[in-house]
């Protein structure tokens, strides 16, 4: 692909660094932390000793330290973020100004580059066209898993013969969970090469203690809501529709609740409500109908709704229809054709009901294969054109005096990869510097983490967070096993409190708020998922 001009300005742009990581030389300081007994148990060469999370602090110039070329691998997994292209230029700049022998390999398309060997050197040339760059297309990315021990020993076996220092995965949560058992597996095998996570995912769900937020997720929620803004001004313009927007997200609702917080919608759905108050899907049929008929009555018959894509796994009776679908499809093969059927007759009475009572285009997305860490394909899940067609059917069933039109719309993998904001550029820089630091250090199943993120950058802190600490077992397909957990949104958190002191306001005087595209100079204002610190809401 050719640059265009706004590529080539964007590629001059060299990523702000915490004042830390800008030093030349640098000292570890470790910190022992609590990690759960069961997984102690599942990591026993990680766990051996105490477990330590890592920080730094500067250290006085020694003109005598000798240093090696350092020699690493990477690797993006999982759906593309924002700002990936960026750790991998981090790395690579850290490790040339160490020692301009040093080289970095990129594992082409996912984890499966890994223990298939199929890998790339990158150089200047390659480095310097991705940089600031959105998309994942510099290696791309897949998402297979390292499952086998085959793949586990293979995997060993290219790291080794590539004599890699490191290798830095670039991932979620189930991508780091992997990088954690591929640490522990070098380990035990007295593989020389450490595993950095960084941590990646638009939809703001790796985040914990120790990662305040996953990259990628301010340049989407930035990339949609410019497009629900200018969605608004449309509908305040017209006065003659309802938008229904789905917004990517697979689980958790943080990028509906940004969404909304920066553009003040109608009315904006939190799958995580949904479920705590056990909201069924009539009952949100029945609220959004009473919403669109008190709207009819200050004479408004235009509107916003963001639906996030993963509310239809948040309704209850659709939750425990998916997960008896899941079970049957895990023990059963059929025909694409014959599935339908065959469920049916396996379902409970109210599942089968459900599944019955759908469209059809809606139960047989419901009824798509699972990706390979067995998550339903929300993404395909059509959930605002269900939600448009029940509406419809309550407000002809009440009689409805008013008019409604409803144009439905998906924005997903628009918000992927976006040229990264600012923030995202500089963070995943950041992530990469970092990461190449703590493999220089020999730090291994650790998480390459920045924080302090409501600062500005050069406040910014560096740390490394051992992987184990971050997990917790659960039972996937009989058996117990480690997993990162998904943070889901916190309903008293300070976010979720401020939507929900301010939703009914919105919901009927259009405080429609268009934030326009985004900007890659002057003031940055980061994600508020980074807790609401620093920030000050502005009521209106
Ligand atoms: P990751 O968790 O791998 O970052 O991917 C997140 C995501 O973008 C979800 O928001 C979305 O539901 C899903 O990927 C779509 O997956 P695919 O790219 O396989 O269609």
């Amino acid at each position: 692909i050719q640059p265009n001009n706004f590529h080539s300005l964007r590629t001059k742009y060299q990523p702000e660094l915490p004042q830390l990581l800008q030093l030349d030389e640098l000292d570890t300081k470790t910190e022992t932390i609590e990690v759960n007994p069961q997984i102690r148990e599942m990591f026993p060469f990680l766990c051996k000793d105490e477990v330590k999370a890592v920080t730094f602090q500067a250290a006085d110039a020694n003109e005598n330290t000798i240093r090696a070329p350092l020699r690493i691998g990477c690797v993006l997994s999982g759906g593309q973020a924002a700002g990936g292209h960026n750790v991998i230029v981090g790395i690579y700049e850290q490790i040339k100004r160490r020692h301009p022998n040093s080289q970095l390999f990129g594992f082409l398309k996912g984890p499966i580059g890994i223990y298939t060997g199929k890998y790339e050197e990158l150089k200047d040339d390659t480095i310097n066209y991705f940089k600031n760059r959105g998309g994942f297309d510099m290696i791309q990315s897949g998402r297979h898993k390292i499952e086998t021990e085959e793949q586990f020993k293979k995997s060993l076996q290219y790291c080794q013969s590539l004599k890699l220092d490191g290798l830095v995965v670039i991932g979620g949560d189930d991508s780091n969970t992997n990088a954690c058992l591929l640490a522990e597996y070098f380990l035990k095998n007295n593989c020389q090469t450490c595993v950095v996570g960084c941590p990646k995912t638009i939809d703001g769900d790796l985040k914990n203690e120790f990662v305040e937020v996953s990259f990628g997720f301010d340049t989407a929620c930035k990339t949609y809501s410019e497009l629900i803004g200018n969605i608004m001004l449309d509908t305040v313009s017209s006065k003659k529709y309802y938008h229904f927007i789905r917004l990517m997200g697979r689980s958790a609702s943080h990028i509906a609740l940004e969404c909304a917080l920066l553009t003040r919608p109608t009315w904006a759905y939190i799958g995580e409500e949904v479920e705590k108050n056990k909201t069924s899907l009539t009952q949100i049929v029945t609220q959004l109908s009473d919403l669109i008929e008190k709207r009819y009555k200050q004479n408004k018959n235009h509107g916003v709704i963001l639906v996030p894509e993963g509310l239809i796994e948040f309704i209850d009776e659709v939750k425990i229809l998916i997960k008896e679908i899941n079970s049957i499809l895990a023990s059963n093969k059929w025909e694409s054709d014959q599935v339908f059927d065959n469920i049916l007759t396996k379902l409970t009475p109210e599942s089968s009901k459900l599944l019955q009572f759908l469209p059809r285009s809606i139960s047989d997305q419901l009824l798509l294969d699972r990706d390979p860490h067995g998550n339903v394909q929300v993404a395909k899940i059509e959930t605002e054109k269900l939600l448009i067609e029940m509406v419809k059917a309550e407000l002809i069933r009440r009689k409805y005096a008013g008019k409604f039109s409803a144009i439905s719309h998906y924005y997903g993998y628009e918000g992927r990869c976006a040229f990264p904001t600012k923030f995202d550029c500089d963070y995943c820089y950041s992530l990469g510097v970092n990461a190449a630091i703590l493999i220089e250090n020999k730090f291994t199943g650790v998480m390459s983490c920045i924080r302090n993120l409501h600062q500005t950058p050069s406040e910014w802190n560096a740390a490394g967070f051992p992987l184990v600490t971050m997990m917790d077992v659960e039972t996937r397909k009989g058996k117990s096993v480690p997993v990162i957990k998904k943070a889901l949104v916190d309903l008293q958190g300070p976010l979720f409190k401020f939507y929900q002191s301010n939703r009914d306001k919105w919901a009927f005087h259009d405080y429609y708020h268009p934030v326009g595209p985004i900007q890659f100079e002057g003031d940055q204002v980061p994600p508020f998922l980074i807790n609401g610190k620093g920030f000050e809401f502005e009521e209106v």
